[in-house]
């Protein structure tokens, strides 16, 4: 036997027979009747639902798994039966990561792992995924001869976006090396023993379960999709034991190709396991293996600058300035100009400077003022592009910000102005991402900071504050009455091939982040892009949203899929669902309405399910009648399941984010129905989650949903 199939086999069985020892030895202290599950998760043990289709719930499921397990490991010279032996060790890892869990031992307390990542986690990360904003998942594993060469690798993958998983001591070199980690830094540490590695593969499965349609039992199906569209891959850092090597096995049975740092000789297979010895070039070769691009950095700065900063939090200790509204006038805006108006790659600072030596914390008013002109520019396009200043300025490393308009508060952290970073820097970020991301409409560009009080006051009141409610007002009149255009979003196809939005004026995409402004501005950027205009035409039937011109689009789009969509119904042909849905909707039959729940929102509703359970019942580009993904901001709009009643319907949502939608379901209501403070009939989980709390809150606030038609 190769040296190769002799350690995959060796950590195979080793594997294996601590995995039936665990099992017994748990099932002897716990009983078979033990409940065992992963926190937070509707796919049970993900790897093996998705392989075989079996539920494990207790521990007495786990004996089957542990034979079928040992079924896979042959001992057969042949590379494909090797690579089925480190599947087998992907099943042993995930029991024995299970049993973790079942013990009520925080698996990684005292250690710096997060272990199993929840499937709202996984959720979230659907959009940066497809837009490329992550371009791609590394698992770096072991102990590094030296510490600075794996935090470099790492540092290097943040710096590209890429999401890092780290397994065993890694994680103690790369913190020390002051690498920033966390999952909002896409560093995450998951644990010690290389079974953690389970947790990685674990997302990638259930991306499948989530986005890809995909059926538990085919196995073949989920090596496809793993392979074809999870662009993951592993790094292995110092020496390697047989458990290593079948565990990479496994992640190569999965399509993810291994580059280890020592030498394997003619051991190594081609496009699957490759010795890399110099660190500097085990970034540029695991890219090139799983063929993953990365966009070429727009600017220059003397700090971070990634989306890996995105989520980064200053505290006021940390800060040296800030921008904010609670104490200054502060704004953001976006005009669009005639082009000979502008002097392209001009940046302005009008106002008092950041002093340099401050002792405490520096605080100054602020506007954010960008002009933009071009040829193809509309006016349309100003809040798309204004929207993005958010993202942006948190990219920088060391810079908060969180708000948008009038309303925001930018912070600096000492660290990075020490670094040099100043408000000029602010300016380049700007100006060279708008030319990079919007240059297509966008000709010439240049911005102008206001830091002196009188004059942001002035500029606030007189040109910003009025050129928000200008926007406002056009954006309440535009209706889907008021518009001859639809948009399909096909952004999500990478990961759920059958799935297509479509974005209306009323409804926008279910992930949140795609509105027709935004569509229609991504069409004019990307004539042959994920946004298609669909005329609004062949109208079937005004009530449900359903037009011909629509199915034929949903039908391309999916290639025939799904060939029969409504815009506003939940129950007659839906909208499909691809998994990165802000919320769900569900039919709750015995109040005659329907609940909303937020992907945040981790308890229990009404329905009997989790926000997980009610997420697995639909996805993958499915139509799943009676439930629904759909956006936060659909929950108050007019065409919010319009077939069904409206939102009249809505019984049950989570408190907060009944509380974030208040206002505008509140004008909703008033609007449609003449109801008053509607959300005050609405039930949530401070009042009661189970059936009989809810209908008696509702009968006794006298809910509508009550007395409409039955809503199936
Ligand atoms: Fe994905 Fe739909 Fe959002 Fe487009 S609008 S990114 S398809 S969820
Ligand atoms: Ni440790
Ligand atoms: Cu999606």
């Amino acid at each position: 036997m190769s040296v190769l199939t002799d350690l995959i086999y060796g950590g195979a069985n080793a594997v294996a027979g601590l995995t039936e020892g665990a099992v017994n030895d748990a099932i002897a202290k716990y009983g078979a009747d033990k409940k065992a599950a992963f926190p937070d998760t509707a796919y049970f043990c993900p790897t093996i639902y998705a392989a075989t289709g079996v539920k494990v719930k207790t521990l007495g499921d786990l004996p089957a798994c542990v034979g079928v397990l040992k079924s896979l490991i042959t001992n057969q010279e042949d590379l494909g039966q090797a690579l089925n032996a480190g599947l087998a060790t992907a099943v042993g890892a995930e029991i024995l990561e299970l049993l973790k869990y079942v013990a009520e031992e925080k698996p990684y307390e005292n250690d710096s792992g997060i272990g199993f990542v929840p499937d709202p986690v996984i959720r979230s990360l659907g959009v940066p995924l497809v837009t490329g904003d992550i371009p791609g998942v590394a698992v770096v594993l072991g102990k590094a001869d030296k510490a600075e060469d794996v935090a470099n690798v790492v540092r290097d993958y943040q710096d590209k976006g890429i999401m890092s998983f780290l397994i065993g001591d890694v994680i103690e070199q790369v913190a020390q090396q002051g690498v920033k980690m966390g999952l909002e830094f896409r560093v995450v540490p998951l644990g010690h023993d290389v079974t953690a590695v389970i947790h990685v593969v674990t997302v990638a499965v259930r991306a499948g379960l989530i986005f890809g349609n995909l059926q538990p039992g085919d196995l073949a199906g989920l090596l496809k999709y793993t392979k074809e569209r999870v662009p993951a891959f592993v790094n292995t850092f110092g020496a390697i034991d047989n458990v290593v090597v079948a565990a990479g096995a496994g992640a190569i049975a999965l399509g993810f190709p291994v580059v280890v740092d020592i030498d394997l000789g003619e051991n190594q297979v081609p496009g699957a396991l490759v010795s890399v010895c110099d660190h500097s070039e085990t970034v540029k070769t695991s890219l090139e293996l799983r063929s993953i691009k990365v966009k070429a950095k727009a600017v220059q700065l003397p700090v971070g600058f990634a989306a890996a900063f995105e989520g980064e939090i200053i505290r006021k200790k940390e800060c040296y300035v800030e921008f904010d509204s609670d104490h200054n006038p502060t704004c953001e805006l976006v005009t669009m100009l005639e082009p000979d108006e502008i002097e392209d790659h001009q940046i302005l600072i009008e106002g008092p400077a950041v002093p340099e030596d401050a002792q405490e914390l520096v605080r100054l008013p602020l506007a954010t003022m960008v002009y933009v002109g071009g040829k193809k520019m509309q006016k349309d396009f100003e809040p798309v592009i204004e929207r993005k200043i958010h993202a942006w300025f948190n990219y920088m490393e060391g810079v908060m910000h969180t708000g948008q308009r009038n309303l925001f508060r930018i912070r600096i952290s000492k660290e990075s102005f020490e670094r040099g970073l100043r408000l000029k820097d602010f300016g380049e970020v700007l100006y060279s991402m708008i030319m990079d991301e919007f240059g297509s409409v966008v000709d010439k560009c240049c911005v102008k900071f206001i830091t002196d009080k009188a004059t942001v006051e002035k500029t606030l009141e007189e040109v910003a504050m009025p050129r928000y409610r200008f926007r406002d007002d056009r954006l309440a009149a535009m209706t889907d009455e008021s518009v001859d255009t639809f948009y399909t979003c096909i952004l999500c196809q990478s990961f759920a091939p059958a799935h297509c939005c479509v974005v209306t004026p009323e409804r926008l995409g279910l992930c949140g982040a795609v509105s027709w402004l935004d569509a229609k501005a991504t069409y004019q950027l990307a004539p042959t892009g994920p946004n298609q205009p669909i005329p609004k035409e062949g109208l079937i039937d005004e009530r449900l949203g359903a037009y011909t011109e629509v199915n034929k689009a949903v039908a391309e789009a999916t290639h025939g899929a799904v060939t029969d969509v409504t815009l506003y119904s939940l129950v007659e042909n839906p909208m499909t669902s691809c998994g990165c849905f802000e919320c769900i909707c569900g039919i709750m039959p015995e109040a005659n309405g329907v609940v909303v729940v937020n992907r945040e929102y981790a308890g229990m509703t009404p329905t009997g399910m989790t926000f997980g359970e009610l997420a697995s019942m639909t996805g993958g580009g499915v139509q799943t009648p009676g439930f629904m993904g759909h956006g936060r901001h659909f929950i108050s709009s007019k065409k919010f399941i319009y077939a069904e009643g409206g939102v009249e319907r809505i019984v049950w949502m989570p408190k907060e984010l009944k509380d974030d939608v208040a206002d505008r379901l509140n004008k909703t209501a008033k609007e449609m129905a003449g109801i008053d403070n509607f959300t005050d009939m609405i039930c949530d989980e401070t009042i009661a989650t189970d059936s009989e709390g809810v209908l008696a809150f509702l009968t006794e606030k006298g809910h509508p949903a009550l007395a409409m038609d039955p809503v199936m």
